[in-house]
């Protein structure tokens, strides 16, 4: 397939065969780029809508072929940039652009100057995350908000999302991304302005509302964890413990408070937490339903016991809950 014209400093007999299953040799070079330079490259994105209804049609056909949710991107916050090609939307269409799952992503970005970039079909082989060897390639997502592997355009061939140079990442409480992902033939892209308003659970096969690569990971198939079990009888359901992110199959691990003080007229809750959920604690003054936002919610930065001091009433009531990033 010939590279098209707009991906700049490449010459019109660069090739991609089906069967270039890595693409060309990845290596880190150069400067990373600034965007904005000259022209604001959205008014260019505009001029080519028309260049872009043809792909749509083509992606149609091909969307046919394997199922993709709506992507997650904010509408109005869309945009990653590369220096040689330009905007590339993620959200694309908005039903078939960029979709950033717990696990790995999927769907596509649009380029106006190099057409569509799949970022994976959602289905890695393992149910957990893209091998990225032939066949099962993606980007995949490791639940802290790093993004790793490879997206494809069929005019630009591989982009390397790897985390020693480019770090390319989710803020999981904003979902604001940042750093960049590497194209040989295009260079550096910076993925700064692109924002995501969720992080998808990707598929659930089994019906079960409990994801299925998060089955995968914690018992490696789907039959044993269940919306209607405990495994480990610790009291808490496999659907709260995967809420929770907690082990399913450890009865001694559960989201739960381990310690309560007092001391120098502040109270401190004291619970353990994972660095894949936000947390928040609460208050009340009676139990009457009604509770009080006590610290603002957040994201340990790794596995943690956190210890939070509220207040330093003598008469209170407090809960901790968990939340999946994005979902508050
Ligand atoms: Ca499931
Ligand atoms: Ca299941
Ligand atoms: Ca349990
Ligand atoms: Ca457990």
């Amino acid at each position: 397939m010939v590279v098209r014209n707009g991906c700049v400093g490449q010459t019109d007999n660069f090739r991609l065969d089906s069967d270039d299953v890595y693409g060309p040799e990845f290596s880190l070079t150069g400067a990373l780029p600034t965007t904005g330079a000259g022209a604001h490259p959205l008014d260019n994105f505009k001029k080519q809508e028309s260049s872009m209804k043809t792909q749509l049609t083509i992606l149609t056909l091909l969307a046919g072929l394997c199922v993709h949710a709506n992507t997650t991107i904010d509408s109005a916050n869309p945009y990653a940039y590369g220096a040689n090609i330009g905007w590339i939307n993620g959200y694309a269409d908005g039903a078939n652009g960029m979709v950033v799952g717990q696990d790995f992503c999927s769907g596509f970005m649009y380029s106006a100057n190099c057409g569509w970039i799949n970022l994976g079909d959602g289905s890695p082989v393992d149910g957990q995350a893209y091998s990225n060897i032939a066949g099962d390639c993606g980007v995949n997502h490791d639940g802290l908000g790093s993004l790793t592997g490879y997206a494809y355009g069929a005019a630009i061939g591989w982009i390397n999302f790897e985390q020693t140079q480019g770090q390319p990442k989710v803020d999981l409480m904003t979902g604001e991304m940042s750093g960049y992902a590497w194209s040989a033939s295009c260079g550096w892209i910076n993925l700064a302005e692109i924002k995501t308003l969720s992080i998808d659970s990707g598929p659930d096969t089994d019906n079960d509302t409990i994801p299925d690569a998060w089955e995968y990971r914690r018992y490696g198939n789907l039959t044993w964890l269940s919306d209607s079990t405990d495994r480990d009888s610790d009291g808490v359901s496999d659907v709260d413990e995967y809420l929770a992110d907690t082990d399913p199959v450890d009865v001694t691990e559960k989201l739960r408070i381990t310690a309560f003080e007092t001391a120098n007229s502040a109270n401190s809750v004291t619970w353990p937490a994972k660095s894949t959920r936000v947390y928040t604690l609460e208050h009340a003054d009676v139990l009457d339903g009604s509770w009080n936002t006590a610290v603002t919610p957040f994201i340990p930065s790794s596995d943690q016991n956190v210890t939070q001091t509220v207040d330093s009433s003598s008469n209170r009531f407090y809960r901790v809950k968990a939340s999946l990033p994005l979902e508050l």
